[in-house]
């Protein structure tokens, strides 16, 4: 088939507004969000339904013609664009966009997948409910993607990763038949969980159209604080008062350098320090109980007094209402943006035993700074999951590519502190182009070969994602 059929076909499986094929109209598609790849795509489709999507799969599988599955396009380590052939089909979900439906009883919600994750949340909130996946990207990624890559966020410590709240799943497999996984059921042993198969497996082995996700009780009451704090020990001696004293009121604990907060209210607008005083270590601590007449007010002000006593704490603030609520959130939420805005960074989204991440981050920086003077090093992230967001900034007034053309290196000093600390290398962002050296090299022998026999009994032919997860070669048509 020619490119000129192959294209004529999709736009009548798919519609003339389920198709682009122009080249400037495809831009952000093609570009991931941190600009590490600029690929070229033989159009993008954006079909409106599971059966539009399953005739376009199983047409360029036919025609031999790779797919990329494409939800919000927030991947931080380049999963979801296309290579540099302009053979490859971007597929966008975004249109798949429907709450199929909400059971309050049974506290689940359908969604398509292509519904972004706030959207789910807020359709939650209609009815009462709470669906708790929530990370930054929340705005603008999907469901699908956020299952595809088992997105974790800021309340995993409560609430698990995606694959968590997942129940059930509808898949468009490789040869463009529809699995139809969609079960809301809590208990369901009948042989092999395939839907795990899919959650996390980047868009490799099939594309996922719908889903059904748990949804959680409303809290009753909520406080959230912000603390400066001498040193990371002191952060995690914190972590472990409050789980020691009440594990089930803890949503999210999340670490935050000094250097890390400068660059938001340096850089992002209306975002300001609750504090006077700068300091080098913060963290921001959510409590939420769904209990009545819950004290958590007073749980919180007698932890912080034992811990300012202590010198655990220097200074602290909780929020009085949801303006200051929103306010302190975004010294958290804006930290990709703002790191963005100051200059070319080197990510490394790493986790380690929880009691290991005041090592991970003093030996991570050390080791860099000593390969790298001048970097900037602006940890933050998943204190309570062990997952830490080891990010560095170029030094100042030096070249992006000066910077960048190193961040391998950079990246293999990291990863080889937190192989020595019992750690991974990809602890929520997954693996997609940017780490399958760092895969092949961690996961070698009968893990990967294992991985690799499942992608080839359900893709045998290779069409979906190439060259993410595995270092296959990448390539348009085959
Ligand atoms: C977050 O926790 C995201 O905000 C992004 O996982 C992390 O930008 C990053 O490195
Ligand atoms: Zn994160």
């Amino acid at each position: 088939m020619s490119e000129a059929e192959i294209l004529h076909r999709l736009a009548e499986v798919v519609g003339p507004r389920g198709i682009i094929d122009a080249v400037p109209d495809m831009d952000g598609y093609v570009a991931d969000w941190r600009n590490l790849n600029r690929g070229r795509a033989l159009c993008v489709l954006r079909p409106d339904s599971t059966q539009a999507i399953a005739a376009a799969v199983k047409l360029c599988a036919d025609a031999g013609v790779a797919i990329v599955p494409q939800g919000g396009n927030t991947s931080m380590v380049d999963g979801a664009t296309p290579d540099a052939s302009a053979g490859q089909v971007v597929l966008s979900l975004t249109r798949l966009n429907r709450v199929r439906a909400i059971d309050e009883i049974d506290m689940t919600m359908t969604l398509d997948a292509g519904v972004i994750v706030k959207a789910a949340q807020d359709a939650a909130a209609e009815v009462g409910c709470v669906f708790p996946l929530s990370f930054s990207a929340e705005g603008t990624a999907t469901i699908g993607g956020a299952l595809s890559t088992n997105a974790g966020g800021n309340n995993t410590i409560r609430y698990g990763n995606a694959r968590d709240l997942m129940l059930g799943l509808e898949v468009v497999l490789p040869d463009g038949r529809i699995w139809n996984g969609l079960r809301s059921l809590r208990k369901d042993n009948t042989g092999y969980a395939l839907k795990h198969l899919f959650a996390g497996a980047e868009g490799t082995l099939g594309v996922i159209t719908g889903a059904v996700m748990k949804l959680v009780q409303q809290a009753r009451s909520e406080e959230l604080l912000f603390c400066a704090v001498p040193s990371v020990d002191a952060a995690l001696r914190l972590y472990r008062r409050f789980r020691s004293q009440d594990e089930s009121s803890l949503r999210a604990f999340e670490y935050l350098s000094g250097l890390a907060v400068d660059m938001v209210v340096q850089t992002i607008e209306g975002v300001s320090l609750p504090f006077p005083a700068r300091a080098d270590h913060y963290v921001l601590i959510d409590l939420a109980s769904t209990r009545t007449n819950d004290t958590l007010r007073d749980l919180a002000e007698n932890i912080l007094a034992e811990a300012l006593e202590a010198g655990d704490v220097s200074d602290a603030v909780i929020a009085e209402n949801l303006a200051q609520r929103r306010a302190l959130w975004r010294l958290r939420e804006e930290q990709s943006e703002a790191q963005k805005r100051v200059g070319a960074n080197v990510k490394n989204d790493v986790s380690v035993p929880v009691s290991r991440v005041p090592d991970l981050i003093r030996l991570g920086a050390e080791v860099v700074t000593r390969l790298f003077p001048g970097v900037r090093a602006v940890p933050f992230g998943h204190m309570g999951d062990g997952n830490i967001h080891l990010n560095f900034v170029k030094p100042e007034g030096l070249d992006d590519q000066a910077f960048l053309s190193r961040s391998g290196e950079l990246m293999e000093a990291v990863n080889a502190v937190v192989r020595d600390l019992g750690g991974s290398f990809s602890a929520e962002h997954g693996i997609g182009r940017l780490k399958v050296d760092t895969m092949a090299d961690w996961r070698e022998g009968a893990e990967l070969d294992l991985m690799r026999a499942i992608k080839t009994a359900i893709d045998p032919r290779g069409v979906l994602n190439p060259g993410k997860i595995f270092k296959t070669e990448t390539r348009g048509r085959q």
